[in-house]
């Protein structure tokens, strides 16, 4: 009896999270992929960034940060859209091993919301 009443508060618990999860959700993220890939291992440094989105971004209102291994920002060029519902820009510091994190911000077609995000990989030699 004691175990059938804990075992069904666990589930109000689970219930009651889950719900409380639901309520406070953040708005879906439009990134849909990038080159390099979320959470990549490379063993070729990368050149380029790009990010694929559910819709195309509006470059004017977009930007794209590269953080090094060491905390460093690494210069970055030429932000534009392939049109392919991407973010693209050339790395412009050479890529030493080590994690890097990119930290995007766009608005997409259709769509008001500013949304930004980050994501991480790993280049070794
Ligand atoms: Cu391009």
């Amino acid at each position: 009896m004691k175990l059938l009443k804990s075992t069904q508060s666990l589930i109000l618990i689970c219930l009651s999270l889950s719900l409380f999860a639901c309520n406070n959700a953040a708005p879906p993220s439009p990134l849909l992929s990038a080159e390099p890939a979320v959470d990549a291992s490379l063993t070729r440094a990368p050149r380029t960034l790009r990010l694929f989105y559910s819709a195309l971004p509006d470059v004017s209102q977009s930007s794209l940060r590269l953080v090094g291994p060491n905390g460093e920002d690494f210069a970055l060029r030429g932000l534009h859209t392939m049109a392919a519902d991407d973010l693209m820009i050339e790395i412009m510091d050479p890529v030493v091993p080590g994690t890097y994190t990119v930290f995007w911000s766009t608005t997409v077609e259709g769509d008001p919301t500013h949304y930004e995000g980050s994501y991480q990989f790993t280049y070794s030699e």
